[in-house]
């Protein structure tokens, strides 16, 4: 009796929590320091100036987590101190201190200034669960953290990753489709990232149910996480993009307008679809095939009664100017004489339970296998099954489902996936499974697509994602709440390195009021991804759908947008090289104003780094808006607001409220219908006068295909020199001409009648200016008049659009 309850004792304590405990022995390594204590492992590895790897098991050899960091350590000079009690590895950017007497780690600057504080607890376990715990800042904030809902700054908040479809979720629910464990804080000393490398269940608690610490926990797995700190958060998020990767140049067509539909068929509706898009003109590139097209949803199918000649009918769309993206759902039916299936089981391709048992689960076509895309032969496999489609001429994939999605939501922990070689179940695989759906998507769209540039849009995925596809945020809802959460969505991907976002416009579930269409496709407009989806049994949801003025309001926003795909264009190529999110919180730039996290103003966020894009519910007819520091000039009428201020804005739902930043540069084009059709060969620079510096580095080359990685470009910088009063036009980089044959630069907020154009006198012209069309005078008119607002009298010069360097001075 007496042993039995001893060892009940035993194991019961063995579930206690365990600190990393008291260090008794630590050695330098070739990058960094490792050591251990009585029963745990850790290891410091400097991977950069600014960015330090943590990891600690209760195990001598570390867990890899081998699918989001996609880089080694550079080689960076580093030093470490012993100070007896304690031990320092200092770069040039970072120091970090070990408390030796119980595990602790202290983050400081190069000036000593305290980044971020392990709290005394240290690293822990419990169970195999194992915790980081870190001490709350003075006046910190938490940002980013992917795909998650809620507010901008996260404190307070708790968030699991664990990928789930959800359906119609709730502007605060949690956690949804894709996981990627990297946030930053920021406080009064400065700013840092945390990337929390381990694929299994975990958590990030910034405060929720506790005052004594932040932590993140995962269920099992080492603690392995990226501290990161440069002097902002830009450089943290280039540097986070530098290791877990950035995104590939997506086609250009892809930044265009999207039309999708659960589901368009059959092939006539699709063709109407289209055409109504020509005929209204309606500016638009991409249509989408949802799980319809598919005979009984079995993928790598077409339903030939809805679809009797896909190829000849994508080829006629291509015609109008349109590409076809087809949806894919992971879940291979499970029936004899499907060849998908068939080969699936013959080469062990999917998911199996411990005991060799093929893993069955009710998808769209009923029961299904799932291909383990963990495993390299499968996503092989897959991509290149994909040419049943490519052959067919659809251009772009979208991968729904790869959570994966199951009826029942529950797939067993048990199941055993591949994972490269190393073996694990589906609670550590989980969360990768759709970021390997992409990854291989990806492989089989090069593979067919002859060396076109992939678009591969993907509803799950982790920390990397933006490597091998661009997100959409799942099944929202037609409500004024979820576009105004959307943003937050999307600028929050954007602060954890997917650059390339969007929202369904108009919602998923449930039907938009013409009110909420509208301003919805307005701030579509400004996005990254600019596309419309609906749910299956549901009103038409296509521009013109909600009648006349919001077809208009539409229009207008959609041509403008396509009339700025030469700095959409050029913004996504920056993004490539630097991570940058193209829809960026203000929390991005100015981390450090109290002002922009405040309810009222979370939404704002920088499109394309000079718009300033304020997005408000249709309801409201006045706004509150705040402008942070500098000087900021409202799009439609040139009106000059100073910063640090909140104004009060109409917000008509003809104009979704924009302003461009002082000191700011973009270029625009003649309105195209689709991304491939010509223009008037004029690109329109349009310069704002301010106190600050600019740089606009304009882009472009073929639009898709990859000969602009050997040259095949046109690039050059335009710097606009504030003090001086010059606007710099660089010498052009790469081998292609410009498709521009001539600059109009429009000189905003100037008043001058000439300028020099290096060192000769040149005349200034002037005409009046609208960004959008004044809308018709509908009948019965609607309660209020429409408001039309344009610049008058806007100062241009034109050039021809040369190769060489031009300097234009004067422009005071
Ligand atoms: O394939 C149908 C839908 C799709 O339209 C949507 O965008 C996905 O998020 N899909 C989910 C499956 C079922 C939704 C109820």
């Amino acid at each position: 009796m007496t042993s039995l309850s001893s060892e009940t004792k035993l194991s019961r304590n063995s579930f206690r929590n365990q600190s990393f405990g008291k260090v008794i022995d630590w050695h330098p390594s070739s990058d960094g320091l490792q050591g251990r204590s009585a029963f745990a492992y850790f290891k410091l590895s400097v991977y950069s100036e600014g960015i330090i790897r943590v990891q600690a098991s209760r195990f001598s050899s570390f867990e890899s987590n081998p699918y989001s960091v996609i880089v080694e350590p550079k080689n960076t000079p580093f030093e470490i101190e012993d100070f007896g009690k304690q031990v320092e590895l200092t770069t040039s950017l970072l120091r970090v201190r070990l408390h030796l007497d119980a595990f602790s780690l202290s983050f400081f600057d190069s000036q000593g200034k305290l980044l971020n504080q392990d709290d005394s607890l240290g690293i822990c376990w419990l169970g195999t669960e194992v915790s980081s715990y870190k001490k709350i800042q003075k006046n910190e904030k938490f940002l980013g953290l992917g795909e998650k809902t809620g507010d901008l700054n996260r404190a307070g908040k708790a968030y699991t990753h664990w990928n789930k479809d959800y359906f119609g979720y709730g502007v605060n629910d949690d956690p949804l489709y894709m996981s990627i464990p990297f946030y930053l804080g920021v406080h009064d000393k400065g700013c840092y990232g945390i990337f929390f490398d381990n694929t299994h269940k975990t958590l990030v608690n910034f405060g929720a149910s506790t005052n004594r610490f932040v932590y993140f926990s995962a269920e099992d797995g080492d603690m392995d996480y990226y501290f990161f700190h440069q002097p902002t958060l830009e450089k943290i998020i280039s540097d986070y993009t530098w290791l877990t990767g950035r995104m590939q140049m997506p086609p250009k067509w892809s930044l265009g307008f999207q039309q999708c539909r659960y589901s368009y068929y059959p092939e006539s509706e699709v063709h109407a679809v289209a055409n109504t898009f020509r005929d209204k003109h309606i500016p638009a590139d991409v249509i989408y095939l949802d799980i319809h097209h598919m005979e009984a949803y079995k993928v790598f199918t077409f339903d030939g009664e809805k679809f009797p000649n896909p190829k000849a009918m994508i080829s006629r769309l291509k015609e109008k100017g349109f590409k076809v993206v087809v949806i894919l759902d992971p879940g291979i039916k499970v029936e004899k004489g499907y060849l998908p299936y068939e080969e699936g089981v013959a080469q062990h391709l999917f998911v199996t339970y411990p005991d060799g048992e093929l893993y069955q689960a009710q998808v769209w076509p009923g029961w299904c296998a799932f291909p383990d895309f963990t495993k390299e032969k499968a996503r092989d496999w897959w991509a290149e099954k994909m040419k049943f489609y490519t052959e067919a001429g659809v251009d772009g994939f979208w991968t729904d489902m790869n959570e994966p999605a199951s009826w029942g939501q529950c797939t067993p922990n048990l199941l055993e996936f591949d994972f490269d070689h190393e073996g694990a179940s589906h609670r550590k695989a989980r969360n990768i499974y759709g970021l390997q759906v992409a990854k291989s998507t990806q492989e089989g769209a090069y593979m067919g697509l002859d060396n076109k540039r992939p678009f591969v849009l993907t509803r799950s995925g982790f920390a990397g994602i933006q490597r091998y596809a661009a997100a959409w945020t799942g099944d929202n809802t037609s409500s004024e709440e979820h576009m105004l959460a959307g943003v937050r969505l999307v600028t929050s991907l954007g602060l954890s390195g997917v650059s390339f976002s969007g929202v369904d416009v108009g919602g998923f579930a449930g039907e938009a009021s013409k009110g909420l269409f509208a301003p919805w496709m307005s701030i579509g407009a400004f996005s990254p991804l600019c596309r419309a989806h609906s749910m299956i049994n549901t009103k038409d949801a296509e521009p013109w759908a909600f009648g006349e003025e919001v077809e208009e309001i539409s229009r207008n926003y959609l041509k403008l947008r396509y009339s700025l795909l030469p700095t959409l264009y050029s913004n996504i190529y920056s993004s490539t090289h630097t991570g940058l999110p193209i829809a960026a919180s203000l929390a991005l730039p100015y981390s450090q104003d109290d002002t922009i996290y405040q309810q009222a103003f979370q939404n704002e966020y920088l499109f394309c780094q000079v718009f300033l894009v304020a997005p408000v519910e249709s309801f409201k007819e006045i706004t509150k808006v705040y402008l942070p520091e500098g000087e900021w000039y409202y799009l439609y009428s040139d009106q000059i607001f100073s910063g640090k201020q909140v104004i009060y804005q109409d917000c008509p739902l003809n104009y979704l409220p924009v302003y461009v930043k002082a000191g700011g540069i973009f270029t625009q084009q003649s309105v195209v219908m689709h991304t491939d059709s010509s223009h008037d060969g004029l690109l329109r620079v349009h310069l704002y006068r301010g106190k600050q510096d600019a740089e606009f580095l304009h882009f472009e080359d073929a639009g898709d295909g990859l000969d602009y990685l050997q040259g095949a470009f046109f690039s050059r910088k335009f710097q606009y020199q504030a003090k001086i009063g010059s606007l710099k036009i660089g010498t052009s980089e790469g081998n292609l001409p410009s498709q521009y044959s001539k600059l109009r630069i429009y000189l905003h907020g100037f008043d001058l009648n000439q300028v020099q154009v290096d060192g000769k006198l040149h005349p200034v012209a002037y005409e009046d200016y609208t960004f959008l069309d004044k809308l018709s005078e509908f009948d019965p008119l609607p309660e209020r008049q429409h408001a039309f607002h344009q610049i008058s009298a806007l100062p241009f010069i034109e050039l021809p659009h040369l190769s060489a360097e031009t300097m234009i001075t004067g422009l005071k």
